[in-house]
């Protein structure tokens, strides 16, 4: 039996920068990603976007726009990460160091992409171009893409 977690990322712009955290613990520690993290019971999507994005920078954003849909399964691994991407280039408050994040700004032409998660160079274009997208990846281990399917879409699917 496979089950899906839900899960956030959020990618702040502010042209020409992109805001990335350094993961200091747990899952994708050691690489630059999008602030993000698990869905609690009882709460929207975007509002736990909204909340980990604060716990994890101490940014607040009340504008965030979903972009795309992201399915991660591991083989070996019988839970499927559904992860929604949310963006905004209008938020409040200077990104901080927390336990679990170091934010740091990065121009869009310089994306670390070698210390991110692989997929990121897949689907970071198409949110970069402002485009709305829905993917799907296999991996073997946490570094390899197996096979993936990804693509622009119309909207977004519930
Ligand atoms: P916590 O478990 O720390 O949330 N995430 C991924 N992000 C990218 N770019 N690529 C992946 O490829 C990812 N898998 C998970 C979702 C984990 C955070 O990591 C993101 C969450 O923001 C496999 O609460």
């Amino acid at each position: 039996m496979t089950s899906n977690k839900l899960l956030t990322l959020v990618l702040l712009r502010q042209a020409p920068n992109i805001l990335l955290g350094m993961k200091k613990r747990g899952f994708g520690a050691g690489r630059w990603n999008g602030f993000g993290g698990k869905v609690e019971p009882g709460e929207t999507i975007k509002a736990a976007a909204r909340r980990e994005l604060l716990e994890e920078s101490c940014v607040v954003c009340d504008d965030l726009k979903e972009v795309g849909h992201l399915k991660f399964e591991f083989i070996g691994e019988p839970q499927i990460l559904e992860v929604h991407v949310f963006t905004s280039s209008n938020f409040e408050g200077e990104p901080k160091e927390t336990e679990e994040m170091r934010p740091q700004w990065f121009e869009e032409k310089s994306i670390p992409f070698d210390q991110m998660w692989p997929d990121d160079l897949h689907w970071f274009p198409l949110l970069l171009n402002g485009k709305t997208f829905s993917g799907y990846f296999l991996f073997e281990g946490h570094n390899k893409i197996v096979r993936y399917d990804l693509g622009e879409v119309e909207s977004l699917k519930l």
